[in-house]
């Protein structure tokens, strides 16, 4: 089965907790904290393969989670990272966050990766926590939790030539002529489901990727047929190769199914209708193909090689044409700078720590930094919880509390917990 579109739910690994503990020897009274940082939990990262075709591998996830570190120990021992989660995808892979369509990356080369989701940092042991006025810290921090992310992993395959028609034109039988791959090939509508791909050699050398589509009707662009689902394969060719039935063997007009295709190419994006295109007059062995190929060119521009896919004819010259169009056309981005999001993985922006809602006689005070700083503390210490009141602090939050009336007493909230709000 060709799957060339899934969603899921990467979780990065949690950090290991840091642990709190003091050397305890016989001859060494007060031996001083020596409690160890958690290990690094595992991050999510997807890798692209030439040996993978279709996205089928993760059909059936529905969430990918990485290991969490381990937590740290006595002696100073910091706890083991955990071993990232390979997710490997066919190369034309691009990864977005679904939450904000903004791509994470977009894998196109053999072996290129990128981390999805983070691993959250090992918690600090209380050893870190020494300082010359508290000799010995009795809190440690929590594992940083792993970075949660809705993905939409869509596959856009990498071919240098596209084959465009309407079905039965013969484009797999051309795909079959031309290079090695067998495509299933037979004169009903709809033979090929799902794209295939071929390598092609020209006499002289040169090679390049064809990719051959399901057929496209009228309507395609909207859904019909098989619809524009795999229209988004030709995106990423560098060469639209139309292929026209100039045999008319089902008795309709040539030139008006090319209007027809190109149309829907253009309904589905106008970066489509703007590759070069050179068109194919195929099936010239039929009887009526010279007189409606001499009509076909009166109406188009553009160059128009006439061949017999069946016989193998007038195929050379159409691969030399390839391979020199190939040579001249630039790689174009798929995507425009602003629909990306990979910068934003790692930029390093200072966001607002946190906002504070007021709601009845609650406080809510949301906030990733502020949240995560929650989740990495040890309230069953005291001391854990006085640095967390203290860090509150810090950050502004108790001025904030203040500005918008805070009376002793009041409750705030972060997440799912309570406090009370104590001048
Ligand atoms: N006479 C003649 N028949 C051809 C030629 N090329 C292909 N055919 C026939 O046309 C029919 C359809 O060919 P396919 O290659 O399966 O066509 P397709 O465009 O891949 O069709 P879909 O996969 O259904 O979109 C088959 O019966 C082929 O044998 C040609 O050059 N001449
Ligand atoms: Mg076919």
């Amino acid at each position: 089965m060709f799957i060339d579109e899934v969603s899921l739910k990467v979780i990065a690994g949690k950090g290991g907790d840091g642990c709190t503990s003091f050397l305890r020897e016989k001859y060494v009274p007060l031996g001083g904290p020596d409690g160890g940082n958690g290990g690094h939990g595992g991050n999510i990262i997807f890798k692209a393969d030439k040996g993978l075709r279709t996205l089928i591998d993760l059909r059936y996830k529905k969430i990918l989670k990485a290991e969490a570190g381990t937590m740290g120990r006595g002696r100073n021992q910091t706890g083991n990272s955990a071993d990232d989660t390979v997710v490997i995808v066919p190369i034309g892979t691009t990864v977005t966050d679904a939450d904000t369509n903004l791509i994470i990356c977009d894998l196109v080369e053999d072996g290129q990766e990128c981390i999805v989701a983070r691993g959250g940092r090992g918690g600090k042991g209380n050893a870190a926590f020494m300082t010359n006025k508290n000799k010995a810290p009795y809190t440690s921090e929590l594992g940083e939790p792993g970075e949660e992310r809705n993905v939409h992993c869509e596959l856009k395959l990498l071919a240098d030539v596209g084959l465009v028609g309407l079905p039965s034109v013969g484009k797999s039988t051309f795909l079959s002529k031309v290079t090695a791959a067998k495509p299933k090939i037979a004169d009903y509508h709809f033979t090929t489901l799902s794209p295939n791909l071929g390598v092609c050699k020209t006499i002289d050398n040169r090679s390049f990727v064809i990719a051959d589509l399901p057929g496209l009707i009228e309507g395609a662009s909207e859904g019909l047929g098989l619809g524009d689902k795999f229209l988004r394969h030709i995106e990423r060719c560098k060469v639209i190769v139309h292929i026209v039935d100039m045999g008319a063997t089902e008795g309709r007009n040539p030139y008006d199914d090319f209007v027809l295709i190109n149309k829907e190419l253009e309904n589905f994006s106008n970066k489509l209708i703007k590759k070069p295109m050179i068109v194919l007059a195929n099936k010239m062995d039929m009887p009526d193909a010279e007189s409606n190929l001499k009509a076909f060119k009166k109406k188009v521009k553009c160059e128009v090689y006439p061949i017999s896919a069946i016989n193998s004819e007038g195929i050379d010259n159409v691969l030399i044409k390839l391979a020199d169009l190939l040579d001249t056309v630039e790689d174009e981005p798929l995507y425009e700078e602003g629909e990306y999001l990979s910068h934003v993985l790692y930029k390093f922006e200072k966001t607002k720590p946190f906002t504070i809602e007021k709601k009845d006689d609650y406080y809510i005070i949301h906030g990733e930094e502020i949240e995560r700083l929650f989740k990495m503390t040890r309230f069953s210490s005291n001391e854990g919880a006085l640095r967390f009141a203290k860090k509150l602090r810090k950050l502004g939050i108790d001025d904030e509390l203040e500005k918008m009336g805070a009376k002793e007493g009041d409750i705030v909230r972060i997440l799912d917990f309570d406090f009370e709000y104590r001048k």
